[in-house]
């Protein structure tokens, strides 16, 4: 985008972009300088070649311009972060204890974020251009952006030990978005790293994601593997899983930071009742049309309704809840091998016996070698 007007000067323009997000809705803003990060390109190699990508491939194939914003726009010379506050109304890990309930984690419990930030980054993105005549790019998320760290260096927090950015204002639950632009623009400060000795949130990690303090194997972690990984999830991790059936926060809930939190101010980030205590008797039971319906705007929407089953088919093995037996056995037959996996995991787990009964005639059916493991393995 190019609109030739009278150039501001670069303080009283800050000052209108600051005012304009703002009055949008956003809770945070900073400025970098596009270049203020140049040991990221090494930090993002060396996860990528450790592999804690798992088979998000994307991140590989677009690490070049991942790694700076200037490798993906060369003509960038500030980058604008901007975060939204999607701080919770209650605690996000009660429900954990609640095992015919599914945990769904606090950022996917309306409506997706990155339709609420784009239209708004738009927003700001043309005042720029218009009051400065300079060019502008916009992201939110989906762009090969490291956008934490970017956040880190314009002054918005430091990223913690659970490598999410932590604000002072706001603790864990910053959504983050950015605007590069060809404009030299003030920088803002960067805050120091102030997690100190505290560790709660590698302890608490229910999958110890974390080879080491401010860095993550995405592999092992709840986030990724209900929400990213297509295929079954491994052995090791369903039964610390629980009842977690998209995304994860318990890293984010137990950050000492969160008491400077508070509840989101926008309405489309705050929990729906529907979607705060979904009971898995209910959820189990969705066809494409329900799930469609239910998740309507949601992020969740994007996983479909195979990748959803298999997760709460694995929550209902965790649940101990016989009464959800013969729900798991209409699963059975499913025609993804996602599903039908999750569902014989599941009901192995709360009805040993009638999975004994049923797996000889289930085995001796042609061409089901695809979750044969499924009833002979470990569960
Ligand atoms: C890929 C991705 C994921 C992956 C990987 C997460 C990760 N930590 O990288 C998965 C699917 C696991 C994930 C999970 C979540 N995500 Co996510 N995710 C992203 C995405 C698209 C890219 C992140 C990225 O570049 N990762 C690559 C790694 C290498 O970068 P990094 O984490 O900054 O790594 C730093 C450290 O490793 C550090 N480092 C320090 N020392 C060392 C030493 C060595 C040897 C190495 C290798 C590295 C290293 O270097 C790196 C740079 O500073 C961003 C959006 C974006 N475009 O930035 C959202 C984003 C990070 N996610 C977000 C959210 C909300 C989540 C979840 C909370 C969702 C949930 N509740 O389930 C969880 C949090 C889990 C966690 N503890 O991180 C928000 C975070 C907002 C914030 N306040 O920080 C973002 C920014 C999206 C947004 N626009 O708001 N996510
Ligand atoms: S999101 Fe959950 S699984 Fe992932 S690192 Fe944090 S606590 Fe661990
Ligand atoms: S829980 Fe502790 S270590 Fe983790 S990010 Fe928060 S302050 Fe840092």
């Amino acid at each position: 985008m190019k609109m030739a007007s009278a150039p501001v000067d670069p303080e009283t323009l800050v000052a209108e972009l600051r005012a304009r997000a703002a009055a949008l809705g956003f809770d945070s803003f900073g400025i970098a300088p596009a270049d203020a990060r140049p040991d990221l390109p090494a930090k993002l190699n060396a996860a990528l070649a450790a592999g804690w990508h798992g088979d998000m491939d994307w991140m590989a194939e677009t690490a070049d311009r991942r790694g700076s914003p200037q490798g993906m726009w060369p003509a960038a010379r500030s980058v604008i972060v901007l975060g939204i506050n999607y701080g919770p109304e209650t605690d996000p890990l009660a429900i954990l204890g609640e095992k015919s309930l599914g945990t769904i984690s606090v950022y996917a419990r309306n409506r997706d974020y990155h339709e609420i930030i784009k239209g708004k980054l738009k927003d700001i993105a043309g005042l720029l251009a218009r009051r400065s005549g300079a060019e502008v790019k916009v992201f939110v998320d989906t762009a090969p952006l490291m956008e934490k760290p970017l956040a880190e260096a314009a002054g918005l927090g430091w990223q913690g030990k659970h490598t999410v950015l932590v604000s002072r204002d706001f603790g864990s639950w910053l959504f983050l978005g950015a605007i590069l632009t060809s404009a030299d623009l003030p920088g803002d400060k960067p805050l120091p790293e102030s997690c100190g000795t505290c560790t709660r949130c590698l302890d608490i990690c229910p999958t110890s994601a974390f080879p080491a303090p401010f860095q993550l194997d995405s592999r092992r972690c709840l986030a990724y593997l209900t929400v990213e990984h297509k295929d079954q999830i491994p052995l090791e991790f369903r039964v610390p899983m629980g009842n977690r059936i998209y995304g994860c926060d318990d890293c984010l809930a137990v950050c000492p930071w969160n008491k400077f939190a508070s509840v989101s101010r926008e309405a489309r980030l705050r929990a729906r009742p529907e979607l705060e205590r979904p009971a898995l008797a209910d959820l189990v039971q969705l066809d494409d049309a329900g799930f469609r319906s239910l998740f309507v705007g949601s992020p969740i929407k994007r996983i479909g309704l195979a990748r959803f089953l298999r997760n709460v088919l694995i929550a209902i093995g965790n649940s101990g809840d016989p009464a959800l037996v013969p729900l798991v056995e209409a699963r059975l037959d499913a025609d993804e091998p996602v599903v039908r996996g999750a569902a014989i995991w599941a009901l192995r787990r709360l009805a040993p016996e009638r999975a004994d009964s049923l797996r000889l005639a289930y085995l001796a059916r042609e061409g089901d070698s695809s979750v044969a493991l499924e009833w002979t393995g470990d569960i």
